[in-house]
């Protein structure tokens, strides 16, 4: 029997409702209730409850490292990252990353120097952020896309040779192991800290929240101090902080996250090879998909659209996507250099990144995560193979309401 039409074409959608990139996990029910009322007997709802320390303990153990301090969102962690470490002048940073990497570092006062990923790997390109170092250069921040770890080892010696510290957007790497380093270790290769996120969106989360994993003490005590206004003491403030701390109802929802982690990944990657599988003989499309750690996390199924190869653009395949109801994402087009404050900058702060725009301007990330069946999989691949065959009519379909 013939698939029945696409929507975009005249027929019903794929889905009743939207299947979204981003859909959170929701542990157990029953568990979450259960943490709600030991959190509500105990009446202690925040600043440094037992389930922020419990999490903190989880998260350190689970990415081998020392410590980790929870903090209201990733977005605010890297910004006392950057203070705690006392960073000037300019960061080196991928532009291919969620905005969230860059508008951190200027509000530190920080300018982000924006270079090249590896088309490979979507991820920093090593040999561009050597080349843009310079003396006004405070840190290198590589960002652990899609749920894989950067090159770590040749960007922490790259770090290390130019005598700064090498720092982690891991927002989207939770679950990811990397080396991590103490400051008091000046030869050794590896990040100072990693940032994680748990928000809702995440592979794991805290509906919003964050973490910092670092083996460096005296970090580790800094940064505890700069998410509670700076408090050493009831009475004592020593620093500049701020109010960035975890509450106890979120930090139970990660727990409960965590303890669900190992079978959440593995069902990420049997979406990601089912889809993988039913497009592989489709012209023009294929998944990211580099050698990755055996941490990674694979939270998104990332489609890239060959503009040369592929019958339909990246964007008349997501709109025809759209119309079945499945909310693919164009993650992180344009990239942050083509966003503000940063593509207003002067001509001598504009980047020349090829290889980022080509990357922007042809992913397409597919719904994944633990609230995407088997038989989702089956039904988006289906559309995307049907759209591919009629390209003719759904680029007609689409000029037409376009121009109307
Ligand atoms: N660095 C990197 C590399 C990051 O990727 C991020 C965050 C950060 C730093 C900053 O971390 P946080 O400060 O947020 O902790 C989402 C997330 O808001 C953001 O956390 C994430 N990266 C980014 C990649 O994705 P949007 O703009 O895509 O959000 P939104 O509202 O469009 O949601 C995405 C999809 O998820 C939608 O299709 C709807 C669905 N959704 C969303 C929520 C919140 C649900 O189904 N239920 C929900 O509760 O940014």
């Amino acid at each position: 029997m013939p698939p029945p039409p696409l929507a975009i074409l005249g027929g019903n959608p794929a889905f009743a409702e939207p299947r979204h990139v981003g859909t959170p996990f929701i542990p157990p029910r029953e568990l979450l209730h259960a943490s709600l009322d030991d959190i509500l007997d105990a009446r202690w709802l925040t600043n440094n409850g037992s389930f922020v320390h419990k999490l903190e303990q989880l998260l350190a153990t689970r990415h081998g490292v020392s410590y980790a301090v929870a903090m209201c969102n990733a977005t605010i962690a890297l910004q006392l990252l950057f203070r705690a470490l006392g960073l000037k002048g300019e960061i080196i940073v991928p532009s291919f990353t969620f905005i969230a990497t860059a508008h951190a570092a200027i509000w530190e006062k920080l300018e982000p120097r924006f270079v090249e990923i590896s088309p490979e790997t979507h991820c920093i390109d090593p040999a561009a952020a050597a080349a843009a170092i310079s003396t006004k250069t405070a840190a290198l921040v590589g960002v652990n896309l899609w749920g894989q770890p950067c090159d770590v080892a040749r960007l922490g010696q790259i770090a290390n040779d130019a005598g700064i510290p090498l720092v982690l957007d891991a927002a989207q790497a939770l679950g990811c192991q990397i080396k991590h380093l103490s400051r008091e270790q000046p030869t050794a290769v590896g990040a100072v800290a990693s940032v994680i996120s748990l928000h809702a969106t995440k592979v794991v989360s805290s509906l919003e929240g964050g973490a910092i994993l670092t083996n460096d003490e005296a970090l580790a005590e800094e940064l505890r101090r700069l998410r509670n206004f700076g408090f050493a003491g009831y009475d004592t403030v020593v620093s500049l902080g701020t109010n960035a701390k975890l509450n106890e109802f979120s930090a139970a929802f990660a727990i409960r996250g965590l303890e669900c982690l190992d079978n959440i990944i593995q069902h990420n990657r049997n979406i990601r090879l089912m889809y993988q599988e039913s497009l592989a003989d489709l012209p023009g499309v294929s998944f990211h998909d580099p050698p990755t750690s055996p941490t990674a996390n694979h939270h998104y199924a990332v489609l890239m659209v060959d503009p040369t190869d592929c019958p339909l653009t990246r964007d008349e395949l997501m709109l025809t996507l759209w119309a079945e109801n499945v909310l693919a994402r164009r993650y992180f087009y344009p990239g942050c250099h083509r966003m503000e404050p940063y593509a207003s900058r002067p001509a001598s702060w504009q980047p020349h990144l090829p290889a980022t725009e080509a990357v922007a301007a042809s992913v397409l990330v597919l719904p994944a995560s633990s609230a995407v069946s088997p038989q989702d999989v089956v039904l988006i691949s289906q559309r995307i193979r049907q759209a591919l065959q009629q390209h003719g009519d759904v680029r007609e379909r689409l000029q037409t309401s376009a121009s109307a």
